[in-house]
């Protein structure tokens, strides 16, 4: 077959494809009417930091997935542990007094890289359900301690904790709320720490001791008596990647100690390497109550989430709480920890994370703040491998392009079709790639975005 023959006929098998996609496959947050008239990118083979769509072209994954491909692409490891587990115990479940080893080591090895007030840790099928378990966790906490009215659990704008309804609720992403329309009582929402768009003109410090203390004026509105958490991702990750200020944190933490509320840090992204340390609350200085984790568990290769349970909590609601009713099929599902335990098996035997934290991280800051130089670009932030860049029409104004010129998305079109995975939210470009990036891997996302950007800005009909 020649190689326009074959060309042809891999065309043919993607519109095959893309048709039948159409016809069948209801896609998560898609908008149908508009990939109907692109058809889907078909996706079907990944090695490395790379993946390969069905008409061959091979694109660096600047999102790691969805976040979650920590360990890269075709880690045979991974899947010789699903494939022994499977063979020996492919399911059973830890409800009736039973348990299995996976499930049990699992449990060990988190307490060994999670900080040490986390012994124990509870299993889900995902970052929803851990966050659903986090509001059964938290009520039942403040219920057995005798405090019933402590039910509240506060959360920020533009959060993203999940998408079942318990989880839509503590986001706090509006259109997810509109369309959801049954939220769960109890759940109040502050302002985010998003300096760029949010700062003015305070400093970078009084901005994020101002948004902290957003959460005190709340609790003194309710009364630290009926709330009962606060939950954050340690940085914002659907939301455009949101690094708050060095102060933050500390505030929040004080705060949350001062009104006793417990504070749980969702790190679903932030877990497992990808700001450099195992965990980003480590990274942050955050003393978490409850952690969240899922996605990067596992690299993605199977589905698996969990909540780490600090004592605090464990005393209380194991120790002293009798049966916590609640539980789901797949809670700890063994070929899922077999993967999780071979993936955290090689982040420590080959230095990913501190590989993160000493070389790829600083190496990527240093380039990717490089991008705040072009036209196109408001600034460029980093923290770990996590980055963001503010496409604007003014540098100097921070204006924004017309919502109608589609300035993100037309970027991230860009990048797709040049053979970069970069995400749009609104007009913010992000990037989450997998943690075995090199520097020639850095380079080249940085380089193919400069160029995307260019011709972004082509499009645009923007001119500095
Ligand atoms: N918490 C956080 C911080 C997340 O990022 C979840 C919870 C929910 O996890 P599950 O496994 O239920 O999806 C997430 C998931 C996006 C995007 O558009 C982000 C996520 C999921 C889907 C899309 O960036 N994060």
């Amino acid at each position: 077959m020649s190689a326009i023959e074959s060309g042809n006929s891999a065309n043919k098998l993607t519109r095959d494809w893309q048709d039948r996609d159409h016809r069948h496959y209801m896609h998560p947050f898609t908008d149908h009417k508009d990939l109907r008239g692109k058809g889907a990118r078909i996706i079907t083979d990944a090695e490395g930091v790379y993946i390969r769509d069905s008409d061959g072209l091979q694109i660096l994954d600047g999102m790691a997935g969805l976040w979650c491909v920590n360990l890269g692409y075709g880690r045979q490891e991974l899947v010789d542990a699903a494939t022994r587990q499977m063979q020996k115990l492919p399911y059973y479940n830890s409800f009736f007094q039973t348990a299995h080893p996976p499930a049990i080591e699992l449990s060990s090895v988190l307490s060994e890289v999670s900080p040490p007030q986390f012994k124990h840790t509870f299993f889900t099928g995902s970052g929803s359900e851990a966050n659903d378990t986090v509001i059964k966790l938290v009520r039942r906490y403040w219920t057995l301690l005798g405090q019933t009215d402590k039910m509240v659990i506060i959360s920020r704008k533009n959060a993203y904790h999940g998408s079942t309804i318990a989880a839509s609720t503590l986001g706090g992403m509006d259109e997810m709320h509109k369309q959801t329309s049954i939220l769960l009582p109890g759940v109040e929402h502050i302002e985010q720490p998003y300096y760029y768009g949010l700062g003015g003109d305070l400093s970078e410090d009084e901005f994020g001791l101002q948004q902290a203390r957003l959460l005190e004026q709340k609790i003194l509105q309710l009364g630290a008596d009926k709330v009962a958490a606060f939950i954050a991702e340690p940085v914002q990750g659907a939301g455009g990647v949101i690094i708050p200020p060095a102060t933050y944190w500390p505030e929040i933490q004080r705060i949350c100690r001062q009104y006793d509320i417990l504070l749980v840090a969702d790190e679903v992204i932030t877990g497992f390497g990808r700001l450099g340390e195992w965990f980003g609350s480590t990274h942050l200085g955050i003393e978490a109550d409850l952690m969240p984790f899922a996605k990067g568990v596992t690299s993605g290769y199977l589905p698996l989430g969990g909540v780490l349970v600090a004592d605090r909590v464990a005393d209380v609601v194991i120790a002293r709480g009798g049966e916590f009713a609640h539980g789901y099929t797949y809670s700890g599902h063994p070929a899922a920890c077999a993967v999780a335990l071979a993936n955290i098996r090689i982040l420590r035997d080959e230095g990913i994370i501190e590989r993160v934290r000493d070389d790829t991280g600083p190496y990527f800051k240093q380039r990717w703040a490089a991008l705040a130089e072009h036209p196109l670009v408001g600034e460029a932030r980093s923290i770990g491998l996590m980055g963001a860049i503010e496409i604007v029409a003014d540098k100097s104004t921070r204006a924004r392009f017309d919502k109608d010129l589609k300035a993100g998305p037309t970027c991230k079109d860009f990048c797709f079709n040049n053979g970069l995975v970069m995400r749009a939210v609104g007009d913010s470009m992000i990037v989450s790639p997998p943690l075995v990036m090199e520097q020639d891997h850095i380079d080249e996302l940085v380089d193919k975005a400069w160029r995307c950007l260019d011709l972004t800005a082509a499009s645009l009909g923007h001119s500095e």
